[in-house]
């Protein structure tokens, strides 16, 4: 029994023995060490996450920082825009320059302006060129047809007489003969024409190479020479029936002694000054006076005096 019991107290004390004196198990160990590596882990994650966290703030921190800064060079860019402005008041001045050169510009066109007001000065005190004052056109062969006459009637510039019958160019031409066919007359030739005038009842012979125009309903008809000179032939209205000299003094006071009285055919002609108009006057057409003037035109030299003496002396009433 009493083994029994002690059995029964050994298992009993046993059991508390075991329960008192315990030794921790390997598994126990180990469920230890894994709780201690839980910790350990633990601490490392928290570690980690408390860095994490203030890394995290040190960057917010850090990019409020640098936003700081950027706003700060924002506004720097902002005074920069400033200076872009003060680089625009550099373009000013440049304005200011262009300024300038205008008004050089406008000090050269006065310039020019003074030289061209000189020039005309200079035109109004020298005294206008008479047309009869003007020298003689070039003659090569010096037989009183000018060059530019010898093309006119298709004579030589070089031969004094070009078809070499005796007789110079110049005198065939105003008496009427060819100076170029020996034979031949002046009328029967190519190089002139009869204009007649059916208004006024004329007729006059006129270089073939020369173009008219009629004008004022015919009362003026223009022979061009085509060389910047023409000839003129008008018929003036002489209402009083004045002789040549009358007439003449009354149409140019102060000219009443500057003329000369010659005759033409038929024609009582009074001679300008200059010797470049003559008024014809007819005791058949006592109201009228037919003039024929020579007009220089654009040419410095009198090319065309023998056309103009032919034609003067082959006006004819009709
Ligand atoms: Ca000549
Ligand atoms: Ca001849």
């Amino acid at each position: 029994m009493f083994k029994k019991e002690t059995d029964k107290n050994y298992k009993v004390d046993s059991k508390s023995w075991e329960e008192i004196h315990v030794m921790p198990h390997i598994d126990d160990i180990k469920k230890s060490g894994v709780s201690l590596k839980k910790i350990s882990v633990s601490v490392v994650v928290l570690i980690i996450v408390i860095t994490a966290v203030a890394g995290i703030f040190f960057l917010l921190e850090s990019k409020k920082f640098f936003r700081q800064n950027n706003n700060s060079n924002t506004g720097n860019i902002g005074l920069n825009t400033n200076t872009d402005k003060n680089i625009n008041v550099g373009t000013n001045v440049n304005t200011d320059s262009n300024a300038n050169l205008n008004a050089n510009a406008n000090t050269n066109i006065n310039t020019n302006a003074d030289l061209n007001n000189n020039a005309n000065s200079n035109k109004e005190i020298k005294p206008p060129v008479l047309a009869g004052q003007l020298p003689p056109g070039k003659d090569f062969d010096n037989d009183g047809l000018t060059d530019m006459e010898e093309e006119v009637y298709d004579t030589s510039y070089s031969r004094k007489d070009t078809d070499g019958d005796g007789y110079g160019d110049k005198e065939e031409i105003l008496n009427g003969y060819s100076p170029t066919l020996p034979d031949g007359t002046l009328n029967g030739s190519a190089v002139v024409a009869d204009y007649s005038n059916s208004e006024f009842n004329y007729g006059i012979l006129y270089p073939a190479k020369f173009i008219w125009t009629e004008t004022s309903q015919k009362r003026l008809v223009i022979f061009d020479t085509r060389m910047g000179s023409s000839i003129a032939v008008m018929v003036r209205n002489n209402s009083l029936k004045l002789g040549p000299s009358e007439y003449f003094s009354a149409l140019f006071p102060d000219k009443k002694d500057k003329f000369s009285l010659t005759k033409i055919n038929n024609f009582d002609v009074i001679k300008d000054e200059d010797g470049l108009v003559y008024y014809l006057f007819s005791s058949d057409v006592p109201d009228s006076v037919y003039v024929i003037e020579y007009r220089p035109g654009s040419r410095n030299s009198l090319d065309y005096l023998v056309s103009f003496e032919l034609m003067a002396k082959n006006f004819v009433l009709k």
